[in-house]
């Protein structure tokens, strides 16, 4: 990897995990630190070998710092991006902070947004048929169901709290809220009756950073 004079983030700003790593660059304040480089998804470029020389696990965002390290996943990008910049702070501050946040953060990865995608590549057409080679439709409804029930849990918690790890925005509520976009590519319904997820949602929505997110998009 060639060294560059700033990050480089390798993505498709439209899709889920992509979303995270933006709106964690917006609330930041460092996205203008940042080059975009447009991945052709759609068309399996994440998968030839170029790309995969670079990022192994063949899938968006990666993160290619000054250095050449190149970085993928979104909750290490996320880590990395935290320690370069320290406010706000986004994993936590002190150790009971960190071990919630985690916690939670790691609850809406593999129990929502990786159960919706689960779904969504297993038991729906995810990508079409050229790209999705190893469905497994049992498992993909399986995960549908822990994602709903996923939904039901969070909004119990969201009763007693304004966020996913207590009082603090934080990387758990971004890849909750990848989650509920994920969710907008399914049939998957949030009842009307989870009203403190509802209020939640409304919440994040209205950050400075997922709306420059969202104008960054078109929308
Ligand atoms: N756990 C990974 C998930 C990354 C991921 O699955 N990204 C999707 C886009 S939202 C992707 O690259 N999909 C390509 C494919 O399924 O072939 C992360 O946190 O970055």
């Amino acid at each position: 990897m060639t060294p560059s004079s700033r990050l480089v983030l390798h993505d498709l700003a439209a899709f889920p995990n992509p979303a995270r790593v933006r709106i964690a660059l917006y609330e930041k304040g460092i996205f203008d630190q940042v080059q975009c480089v447009e991945v052709d998804v759609m068309n399996g470029e994440h998968r030839g070998e170029a790309f995969r020389a670079m990022n192994p696990d063949a899938s968006v965002p990666c993160l290619v710092l000054e250095d050449g390290t190149a970085l993928s996943q979104c909750t290490a990008i996320i880590e990395y991006l935290d320690a370069h910049t320290a406010a706000p702070s986004l994993t936590g501050i002190n150790a009971t902070e960190r071990g919630v946040i985690s916690m939670m953060n790691r609850r809406a990865e593999a129990n929502l947004l990786d159960a919706v995608g689960a779904y969504f590549h297993h038991a729906t057409a995810g990508l079409g048929p050229v790209l999705e080679q190893h469905q497994n439709r049992d498992w993909g409804l399986r995960q549908r169901e822990v994602a709903v029930a996923t939904l039901s849990q969070f909004n119990e918690l969201l009763a007693t709290q304004d966020w996913l790890a207590g009082e603090r925005f934080s990387v758990a509520d971004i890849t909750a809220f990848a989650g509920m976009c994920f969710i907008g590519f399914t049939d998957i319904e949030v009842p009307e009756t989870l009203t403190h997820l509802h209020a939640w949602h409304a919440r994040v929505l209205a950050r400075e950073s997922v709306k420059a997110w969202q104008e960054s998009l078109g929308q």
